[in-house]
């Protein structure tokens, strides 16, 4: 039979047909061959006598991702709060950039508005707005959780981001009771407490596939050319060919497209500002 992996821990993975959950183990082969499994991943199973499931294949994968371990994503939506803990730029851009290196569709979402000004957060809206669907929502409240709902109906979807941002938080606010543990974030640090230590999709039965993940502090970018790097930018697109060197990366060259929508505000600057900083970690890895 045909199922999905849901959950997978220390080895033992948790199988779902759909309607039913079971537990099971990978065939020899399948760990000879080193080959991991991922959450997400479509598996060939049986099940035996005793009721556990033995995954003898998988299926080709569309997609998957390292961090989070996930597989056959149509959408990862990057969660990040607006404040506690602060957002770091640096990371979630990371984030999205292993998507767009991906192919996987990326949508942003802000929780925790009421920590801050609607001027702050608007400004957090802005950085983004130009490149990605970008939506707020408010855990406590449930503010914004239906047009999130909408965004991912019918589509595999993860939910990914620091820890302690609240990506349990809205998983509960849509399928509607505690089915994930969440936690606090620390007073002492700022920081999420990583409560949520495994990946586990959220069945919803129309079709949806809510992936929960694991909070992250860091992200290392996969290691890429500086041109393909600048390729990863959505908002770099409308300049294509438009610098004056065929090969710009859009760092010091002169006549750079690129630097002049920033100087115009067409490129947020901050955003901007964080690509050169990646630029230089992918160079770091170059040598
Ligand atoms: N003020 C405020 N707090 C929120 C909001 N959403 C979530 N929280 C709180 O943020 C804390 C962390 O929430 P979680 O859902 O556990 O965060 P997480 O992203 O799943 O964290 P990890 O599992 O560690 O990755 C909890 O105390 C939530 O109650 C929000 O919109 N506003
Ligand atoms: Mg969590
Ligand atoms: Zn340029």
């Amino acid at each position: 039979m045909q199922g999905r992996i849901v959950k997978g821990i220390g080895g033992f993975y948790f199988v779902s047909d759909g309607s039913r959950v079971v537990m099971g183990k990978a065939r020899g082969n399948l760990k000879r061959n080193k080959e991991l499994l991922y959450v997400g991943d479509i598996v060939d199973y049986e099940i035996t006598a005793d009721g556990e499931a033995i995954i003898n294949g998988v299926a080709r994968r569309d997609n998957s991702l390292i961090r989070p371990p996930v597989s056959n994503l149509n959408l990862l939506v990057v969660v990040f709060a607006a404040s506690s803990p602060e957002p770091n730029f640096n990371v979630i851009d990371k984030m999205c950039i292993a998507c767009e290196a991906k192919g996987i569709d990326i949508a942003i979402c802000i929780t925790k508005p009421d920590l801050v000004s609607s001027e702050e957060l608007d400004e957090i809206r802005s950085r983004y707005d130009s490149a990605y669907d970008v939506m707020t929502v408010n855990g406590m409240t449930g503010a914004g959780i239906d047009s999130l709902r909408e965004r991912i109906s019918g589509r595999n979807v993860a939910l990914a981001g620091p820890s302690g941002v609240g990506k349990s938080t809205i998983l509960n606010n849509i399928v509607g009771a505690q089915s994930a543990e969440t936690g606090t974030v620390s007073d002492k640090t700022g920081r999420g407490r990583h409560t949520t230590r495994h990946v586990e999709i959220f069945e919803l039965g129309d079709g949806t596939n809510l992936y929960d993940t694991p909070g992250f502090t860091s992200l290392e970018l996969p290691s890429m050319e500086p041109s393909e790097l600048s390729n990863l930018i959505p908002e770099f697109r409308a300049c294509r060919g438009q610098c004056r060197y065929a090969d710009c990366v859009h760092m010091k060259e002169p006549g750079c497209a690129v630097k002049e929508a920033v100087n115009e505000g067409v490129i947020p600057e901050g955003r901007y500002d964080t690509y050169l900083n990646l630029m230089e970690e992918v160079k770091k890895w170059r040598k």
